[in-house]
């Protein structure tokens, strides 16, 4: 199951100001050999060329406690094309950088990196290759919204609306005075509705296969408290129904989603999503957000423009809604929107004299 809907090419959206000459994000400009690695020069003290450190530039924030790190200068030369050409270098030729940036000992499982690169479609200010612990995400809501406060904060984009390209199609993301970000994310549709699968020591489970930027199983079956304190149970639990769901027809399936009632008062419901590394987003996930309006259009059960607000298992939340574009084929487009929050400006240094240089993997 391939990323299934091209976008339709809207009006450019405005360059972003303050960015280099080839965009906000050009993997050239970010990969800028001349700025991302320094030899520290010839040592008079051992009369050897010390090792070459790379200098990689990062920005981090948070959506909804979710942890989003843009890479804004020092990453790796993609070459030209689509942003799904350079994703596909990145994952042959440099998933050691993708390991350096977001694996201990730097960062942690849970981290979601994002590279900013030159756009194929020039209607668009920039695209963004997102990354996380084991590998590659087409598309990330959380993350967008942090790439735009990210943006925001080194003062290379203001309100307004921004197009944004990624692999799986293009996204549109509106900064508001208020700093929250509306997302129109990639379009989404569920494909396979109460599918059910056998799932080793607790029998069937079922649930519907939707995209929303990323393969999705939700399940509301699950009879799970979706709370903090049942957080083992919830990610063992999630994670056999990834390998059953994986196993039983659905491979690319790779973010497992657990549905229930809402904690607090003032949103439709909570989630619990378990990522492709086997842990769980902190923020209400975006494209799961996506999948879920998808499902709850094609079942009749949210109306054309009406919101839903989509609780984490946290208690942060990101309000969604959605338009058809194919009513007939189940289509929708779906809009979020939520806030990020910066929380570190850094620069990472990768030694290659450390073990652990391209990080715990
Ligand atoms: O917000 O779409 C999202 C997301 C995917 C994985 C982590 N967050």
């Amino acid at each position: 199951m391939a990323a299934p809907h091209p976008v339709a090419a809207t009006p450019p959206s405005p360059k972003v100001s303050a960015a280099p000459r080839r965009g906000i994000g050009s993997s050239r400009d970010t990969a800028g050999k001349k700025t991302a690695t320094r030899r520290r020069g010839y040592s008079a003290a051992t009369g050897a060329s010390q090792p070459r450190v790379r200098r990689v530039q990062v920005v981090d924030s948070h959506t909804g406690g979710e942890p989003t790190r843009v890479v804004i200068a020092g990453g790796p030369d993609l070459g030209e094309g689509t942003v799904a050409d350079r994703l596909h270098r990145f994952r042959e030729h440099h998933d050691a950088f993708r390991s350096a940036v977001v694996n201990e000992p730097r960062g942690s499982d849970v981290l979601v990196g994002a590279l900013l690169v030159e756009p194929a479609d020039t209607s668009c200010a920039a695209g963004v290759i997102f990354f996380n612990n084991v590998g590659f995400l087409g598309m990330c809501g959380h993350g967008t919204i942090g790439v735009v406060a990210t943006l925001a904060h080194l003062g290379r984009l203001q309100t307004g609306a921004v197009r944004l390209e990624t692999s799986v199609g293009v996204v549109t993301a509106a900064l508001h005075p208020d700093g929250s970000v509306e997302l129109t994310n990639v379009p989404s549709h569920r494909s396979h509705r109460s599918v059910s699968v056998e799932v080793a020591g607790l029998g069937r489970v079922t649930g519907d296969v939707a995209w929303g930027g990323n393969w999705f199983f939700l399940v509301t079956d699950h009879g799970q408290r979706l709370e903090l304190d049942n957080l083992d149970s919830l990610t063992n639990l999630a994670w056999r129904i990834r390998q059953a769901v994986n196993s039983q027809g659905f491979p690319d399936v790779d973010h497992i989603e657990l549905v229930g009632p809402p904690g607090r008062p003032g949103a439709d419901a909570r989630n619990f999503v378990l990522c492709p590394g086997r842990v769980y987003d902190r923020s209400p996930c975006g494209t799961g957000t996506s999948a879920k309006l998808a499902c709850l259009a094609a079942d009749g059960k949210l109306a054309e423009g009406e919101t839903w607000v989509q609780e984490s298992i946290l208690g942060s939340r990101f309000t969604g809604r959605f338009r058809w574009l194919d009513r007939g084929r189940g289509i929708i487009e779906p809009t979020i929107s939520g806030v990020a929050h910066v929380n570190a400006e850094a620069t990472l240094l990768l030694d290659e004299r450390d073990p652990f240089c391209w990080g715990i993997r």
